[in-house]
């Protein structure tokens, strides 16, 4: 979902260059060089292919994140390479089916099991147990601090961002009324 918000929601207008990156041209007129990916056929090996476009940070889901676990095995074998860091936003789950209609239509316990498929995996202890460098940050302040923290370090590093499925369901609806309200305002 980390992508998909960049890309409807970011503050500027989105521009394609020749090479397969995108350059956001956010309100302040600074350009920003992004590149969305996926891995081979959807969420498997989004971390590791993140590695070849990733001079400064990545974003990436969970179950993104821990599809791709052994693509922690590759950041120490990046010999030369820049540091990368990793963001993960962390809502124990597939945030991205609540947007869905099948949210709507399906049993709880159902909708639960086989679309959302919650976890309880340490992202601290996964990332330790690769001796990588972990921060958690459960706020936007939290964030920015940790963001301007570990590019000081010259490492790799994991920020895991507390998230929640209800919460982000919640927070899109509200951004989607609100569109719908400034469109009309607009168009009236
Ligand atoms: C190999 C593969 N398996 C399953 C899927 C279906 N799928 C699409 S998004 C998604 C969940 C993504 O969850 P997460 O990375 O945590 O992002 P969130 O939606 O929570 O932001 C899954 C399982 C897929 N795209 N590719
Ligand atoms: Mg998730």
């Amino acid at each position: 979902m980390p992508v998909r918000d960049a890309d409807m929601y970011c503050d500027g207008c989105i521009l394609s260059t020749s090479d397969g990156f995108d350059e956001i041209w956010t309100l302040s007129g600074r350009p920003l060089r992004t590149a969305g990916n996926r891995g081979a056929s959807g969420i498997d090996g989004v971390l590791s292919t993140s590695y070849w476009f990733c001079s400064w940070q990545s974003a990436t889901g969970d179950l993104s994140f821990l599809h791709d676990t052994n693509g922690l095995s590759l950041l120490s074998k990046r010999v030369g390479r820049p540091p990368v860091v990793v963001i993960v936003v962390n809502n124990s789950g597939g945030g991205i089916f609540s947007l869905l209609p099948i949210a709507n239509s399906s049993p709880d316990a159902t909708f639960t099991n086989y679309f959302t498929t919650p976890h309880d995996v340490t992202l601290e202890q996964l990332s330790l147990a690769h001796k990588i460098n972990h921060r958690l940050v459960l706020s936007k302040k939290d964030l920015s601090e940790a963001l301007q923290f570990v590019h000081q370090q010259q490492a790799d590093w994991i920020i895991e961002v507390r998230s929640s499925v209800e919460e982000n369901a919640e927070y899109h609806r509200y951004l989607q009324i609100s569109s719908r309200k400034a469109v009309r305002r607009a168009l009236i």
